[in-house]
C-alpha cells in the first residue's frame, strides 16, 4: 500500500532531525547525508533549493502524467476492438493515479494542491513537452506506449532511488506501472505489423512523426541543462540527461528491429569504438517552442484540463460540504 502524507504539514510539526544550530553547519550536515546514501524524509531539516527543485520536479512531473491522459483520452471512444478499449481505459487511469501520487508526494513539501494547479492552469509550471503532440491515427497510441512510456520508464527508474524518500516511494510503483503500458504498446504495434500494409504504413508514419520528441523528453544536453549539476550533488538526479538518452537509443534500436519498422534517423549507426550507437542532431529550437508554449497542441491541451478542472467544481463542492456535515455531526 502506498502511503504518503496528504497535504501539507503542520506549522508546528517538530522536525524529526534536529537542524545543526548555524546555516552553514546544517547544509554541510545535508550535503554529507545526500552523499552518503540516505534518504531525506518529509519532517527532516533541507536547504530551501533543495525544497524548491523537488517541489518544481515533482510537480511538473504529476502535470505530465495529468496533462499525458489527454492524448490518450482521445482514443478510448474509437479504440478498434474491446480488448484494446479496456486495456486503454485501464491505461489513462494508471496516469490518472500517477498524478495523484506525484502531487501528494509535493504536498509533503509544504506546497498546497491548490497552489499546484493554480501553477499549472494559469501557464507557470511545465508539464513534459512530449504531450504536445497530436494523436491522429490509432497507431499513435502504441507509439506512446513503447516509445513515450519506455522513454518514461528509462528516465523514471533512477528516480527510484532519489534522494527524496517520498518521491522515490511513490516512483517505485509508477514503475512497475509503467512497464506494463509500455508492453501493451509495443504489442498493439506488434498486432498491426502482422496486419495490412496499410496498417504497417500507420505505424511507420506514427514512429516517424514521434521518434524525434521522444528524445527530446530527456531534456536538453548535459552541457545546457541549468539544474542538473545541483539535482546530482543532492541525489535528486542519479543519471544525466544525455546518458539517459543514449541508454533509450541503445536500447530502442533493438527493439525497433523485432517489430520491424525504421527509425528516421539516417545518422543512427552503431559506434563499436564507444560501444553505442550514434544518432542526429536533435531540434532544440522545436523542443524550447514547445517548452515555450508554441507546440501543436499546447493551447488545446491546457484549456482541456482547465476545462475538466472547472467541470469538476461541484464535485469537490460536494465533498466539502459533506465534510461539513460529518464535522457538525460529530460535534453535535
Ligand atoms: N518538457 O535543467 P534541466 C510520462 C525543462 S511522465 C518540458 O535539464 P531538470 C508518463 C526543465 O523543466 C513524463 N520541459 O531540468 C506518461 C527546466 O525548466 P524549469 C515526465 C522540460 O529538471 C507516459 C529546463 O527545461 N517525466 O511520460 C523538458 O534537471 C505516457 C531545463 O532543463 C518527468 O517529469 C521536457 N521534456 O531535468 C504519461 C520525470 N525537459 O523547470 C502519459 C521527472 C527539460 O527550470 C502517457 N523529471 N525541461 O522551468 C525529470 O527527470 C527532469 O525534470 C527532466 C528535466 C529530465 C525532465
Amino acid at each position: 500500500m502506498y502511503t504518503q502524507a496528504m497535504d501539507v504539514p503542520n506549522a508546528d510539526d517538530a522536525p524529526s532531525v534536529a537542524a545543526p544550530a548555524n546555516e552553514a553547519e546544517a547544509a554541510a550536515h545535508f550535503d554529507a547525508r545526500c552523499a552518503a546514501g540516505e534518504y531525506v524524509e518529509a519532517k527532516d531539516w533541507m536547504p530551501d533549493n533543495y525544497r524548491k527543485t523537488l517541489i518544481r520536479q515533482i510537480s511538473q512531473h504529476a502535470h505530465s502524467e495529468i496533462v499525458g491522459m489527454l492524448p490518450e483520452g482521445n482514443w478510448i471512444s474509437r479504440a478498434p476492438s474491446l480488448k484494446r478499449k479496456t486495456i486503454l481505459l485501464a491505461k489513462v487511469q494508471d496516469e490518472g493515479g500517477h498524478g495523484l501520487y506525484l502531487y501528494a508526494a509535493a504536498e509533503t513539501l509544504g506546497v498546497s494542491r491548490d497552489e499546484l494547479l493554480t501553477a499549472l492552469h494559469t501557464g507557470r509550471a511545465k508539464y513534459s513537452s512530449i504531450f504536445n503532440y497530436p494523436t491522429p491515427t490509432w497507431a499513435d497510441i502504441g507509439v506512446i506506449g513503447w516509445l513515450v512510456d519506455g522513454a518514461a520508464i528509462m528516465n523514471q527508474v533512477p528516480l527510484c532511488r532519489c534522494s527524496y524518500g517520498p518521491y522515490a516511494r511513490a516512483m517505485v510503483r509508477i514503475c512497475r506501472e509503467e512497464s506494463f503500458h509500455q508492453r501493451q504498446g509495443f504489442d498493439s504495434l506488434q498486432t498491426m505489423m502482422q496486419g495490412t500494409d496499410a496498417q504497417r504504413a500507420m505505424v511507420q508514419d506514427a514512429v516517424n512523426r514521434w521518434w524525434w520528441p521522444v528524445l527530446m523528453m530527456f531534456g536538453p544536453h548535459d552541457k545546457d541543462s541549468q539544474h542538473s549539476e545541483t539535482s546530482t550533488k543532492w541525489g535528486i538526479k542519479r543519471i544525466s540527461n544525455d546518458e539517459l538518452r543514449q541508454k533509450f537509443v541503445d536500447a530502442t534500436v533493438e527493439q525497433a528491429k523485432v517489430l520491424g519498422v525504421g527509425l528516421p534517423d539516417p545518422a543512427l549507426t552503431w559506434n563499436a569504438e564507444r560501444g553505442h550507437h550514434d544518432f542526429g542532431a536533435i531540434d532544440w529550437t522545436e523542443f524550447w517552442n514547445v517548452v515555450n508554449g508554441h507546440g501543436p497542441c499546447n493551447r488545446e491541451r491546457l484549456a482541456a484540463k482547465v476545462k475538466a478542472h472547472d467541470d469538476g467544481a461541484w464535485v469537490r463542492e460536494a465533498a466539502l460540504a459533506f465534510s461539513a456535515k460529518q464535522a457538525a455531526r460529530a460535534a453535535a
